[in-house]
């Protein structure tokens, strides 16, 4: 009775592939064909109303290429790029670099929609918080994956304790509905809340268990006094007649009763729309699933130059541009050029791909969390507004 996941060693071995990528490498080993080529990682079409897409997953998939006998340039981890744009270039024989084809687009594929996701939503609330409750939407044993994913794109923190041993994360939360039913008593749950946990984390007191929202808001205002940071709302669908009508009179009321500081967090089925439509009224959004369950950023592998008579020839397959290529930028925002990787840079732009990886080792330091996530940040205020997307 295992979990049902991959030893870190059998992806490392390249044991976690696609049949057909094990029969290509027997059938071009007995016929002698040993080739050198040059693969490119892109996305040649994205979701719709998606201008941009945040690429995810590389400091993963680097560590998967160290020391095999491969040359990887990439964009760094945290670019935001467009279809059709080279994001990485894998050189080495096909051989070497067949079996992981199905790891390396997999945890491309799996982080880059997730920070893309959160990248859109934190594009949207922009000054406001976002809150990655996403955890119980996903498998434990790729919870530090999905935390690393969303924080990357943006989300100010995330709630998955584990991601504090993994990624060095500090997890933000509130509290659940269980505490106040277990206590049977709001008041009684928030100000046990208050005496047990520690002073550093802000008192946010869930407000719709059993009664109406601006009802235990005030309760917990009058029960918290000044030591209440903000009420969360996580109003059941079944009660949502109108959330923003429901923020609005809880904003109303907070502030009657001179709580005008006391912020207000809404969670339960946030998306794009939800962020739009209450971003003005709300401090903080908890988001779960729309983040964990995004739409797919279909990235794809394809074999761009082969090296024959000395020098590498391009080609691909029908509906692929050949050659491998520069992605160069000018910034502010993502003015953006595809050239052959070999052509003269443009004046004014920078080359966005560079070598990370020489015959299995690794080149370059790789950059910590917080400024890959700063790095998306800064590149999101460059953009103009999403039109949003409903998943
Ligand atoms: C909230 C909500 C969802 C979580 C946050 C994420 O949890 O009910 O389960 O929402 P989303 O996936 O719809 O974006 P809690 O209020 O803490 O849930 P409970 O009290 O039931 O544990």
């Amino acid at each position: 009775m295992p979990f049902y996941v991959a030893s870190e060693e059998d992806i490392l071995k390249g044991i976690v592939t696609d049949i057909y990528f094990l029969r290509t490498k027997r059938i071009l080993e007995k016929y002698g064909l040993k080739k050198k080529v040059r693969m490119e990682i892109h996305a040649y079409s994205l979701p719709r109303n998606y201008k941009w897409a945040v690429f995810a997953g590389l400091e993963e998939v680097l560590y998967l290429l160290r020391n095999k006998p491969v040359t990887v340039y990439s964009v760094p981890e945290g670019t935001l790029f467009k279809a059709k744009e080279p994001l990485m270039i894998i050189e080495g024989y096909y051989d070497d670099i067949a079996v992981y084809e199905t790891a390396i687009l997999g945890i491309l594929r799996h982080y880059t929609s997730i920070a893309t996701k959160a990248a859109r939503i934190k594009r949207l609330a922009m000054d406001k918080t976002i809150l990655f409750f996403g955890l119980r939407a996903l498998h434990p044993a790729i919870a530090p994956m999905a935390d690393r994913a969303a924080y990357i794109g943006g989300v100010d923190a995330v709630s998955g304790v584990a991601s504090e041993k993994y990624l060095g994360l500090k997890p933000v939360g509130t509290m659940p509905h269980a505490l106040i039913i277990v206590f049977g008593d709001q008041v009684k749950a928030w100000k046990a809340f208050d005496e047990v946990v520690e002073e550093n984390v802000p008192r946010i007191m869930l407000v719709d268990t059993f009664f109406d929202e601006r009802i235990e808001s005030l309760m917990a205002a009058e029960a918290l006094g000044e030591k209440l940071y903000g009420v969360r709302l996580d109003t059941p669908s079944s009660r949502r007649g109108n959330m923003r009508a429901i923020v609005e009179e809880v904003r109303w009321t907070l502030d009657l009763h001179g709580f005008t500081n006391t912020k207000i967090v809404v969670s339960g089925g946030i998306d794009e729309k939800e962020i739009i439509e209450l971003r003005d009224l709300v401090d903080a959004f908890g988001v779960g699933t729309s983040i964990a369950f995004p739409k797919s950023i279909d990235i794809s592998m394809d074999i761009v130059e082969v090296y024959e008579e000395n020098s590498w020839k391009p080609i691909s397959k029908r509906g692929k541009w050949p050659g491998a290529k520069q992605l160069y930028r000018k910034r502010p925002g993502l003015n953006d050029l595809i050239l052959p990787l070999n052509a003269k840079a443009p004046e004014g732009y920078t080359p966005m791909l560079r070598k990370y990886i020489e015959q299995g080792e690794l080149l370059v330091k790789l950059p910590s969390i917080d400024d890959i996530r700063k790095y998306v940040l800064e590149q999101l205020a460059e953009v103009e507004e999403l039109e949003p997307s409903t998943t």
